[in-house]
């Protein structure tokens, strides 16, 4: 069975009966093999034709480590992801919907660490994320628009952020999207990675942040590994971006940010500080339940493992 939710116009596609196979590995080790063994099975689940090409999996399993609630394993159309936000909105839009009442805040197990989501009164849900921060900035990168700076940053995935040179608006998302693609094989031709030598697989563009009477605000549009852009603000972007703001000394722990996405939609994004001095946020947005169902493979249909990406 699968519940399709959508966080702020953003896809998840729960699974509650994830493969056997998956059950009894780690949360490493079951992003591992999403990434190669197991990565058929992702695909019948998420990418064109079963659902959007925007889409993100998730595959909910009994935690490892029994402090935690559950383990969740994220993925889209191209692979595992180690950590999403929106789709974590999304679960607990969706255990809500199952009836899972019974706590307020529940603890998950990700292949990026362990996180927690917070339900509020009013619908909303709050994501503490994993400790994020900025691995380097003043990156340089050649683009056909000549040559651009940015930032290499870690919110649960790997992220090269800029100041975007272009309007950030629903009628200009082609351009958007040739931009970052066209940064993205920037990155990997020029040897770019994260820190652990994973390749930085999405790429933000945002709006100066503005601070006003209303508050702090800016806008995103983030590419994501599969060529899909994020319909919602990326949540793991959002935490990103947040760490190399507080590292360039332009926000402080508690400010709220309201950042907006390609469609309109916003999340509160902010953080805190741990013991160690690390940023943790936090991101609040809402999500909607859009159906129940059972995945169906059939043995002769030639798009079973998805269309060619
Ligand atoms: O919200 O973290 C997120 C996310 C990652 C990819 C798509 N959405």
């Amino acid at each position: 069975m699968y519940i399709d939710s959508h966080t702020l116009g953003e896809p998840t596609r729960l699974v509650l009966q994830p493969p056997e196979e998956l059950r009894a590995l780690t949360v490493k080790a079951g992003a591992r093999a999403l990434a190669s063994e197991l990565f058929p099975i992702a695909r019948r689940v998420v990418g064109e034709p079963r659902t959007s090409d925007a889409a993100v999996g998730a595959f909910l399993l009994p935690p490892q480590d029994s402090s935690h609630d559950h383990a969740v394993l994220f993925f889209n159309d191209v692979g595992p992801l180690a950590m999403c936000v929106h789709g974590l909105i999304g679960v607990m839009a969706s255990l809500r919907h199952l009836g899972n009442h019974a706590k307020e805040t529940l603890r998950f197990e990700t292949p990026a660490g362990t996180v927690h989501a917070s339900s509020h009164a009013d619908g909303s849900i709050t994501v503490e994320n994993v400790h994020s921060y900025c691995s380097a900035s003043r990156v340089p990168i050649i683009t056909s628009s000549g040559p651009l700076l940015g930032e290499i940053a870690w919110g649960g995935n790997w992220f090269f952020h800029l100041e975007s040179p272009l309007p950030i608006e629903w009628e200009d998302r082609q351009s958007l999207l040739d931009l970052t693609v066209e940064i993205r094989v920037a990155l990997e031709e020029g040897g770019l990675t994260g820190d652990d030598g994973a390749p930085i697989d999405h790429v933000g563009l945002f709006e100066k942040m503005e601070r006003t009477e209303s508050g702090l605000a800016t806008k995103n549009f983030v590419l994501c590994p599969g060529g899909a852009f994020d319909r919602s603000p990326c949540g793991t972007g959002s935490s990103a971006w947040l760490a190399a703001r507080y590292a360039a000394g332009e926000l402080e722990p508690g400010e709220v940010v309201s950042i907006g996405s390609m469609i309109g939609s916003r999340f509160d994004g902010s953080f805190r500080l741990d013991e160690a001095g690390a940023v943790i946020p936090r991101i609040r947005g809402a999500a909607h339940v859009v159906a129940e169902g059972k995945l169906v493979a059939e043995p002769d249909d030639p798009y079973l493992g998805g269309l060619p990406k």
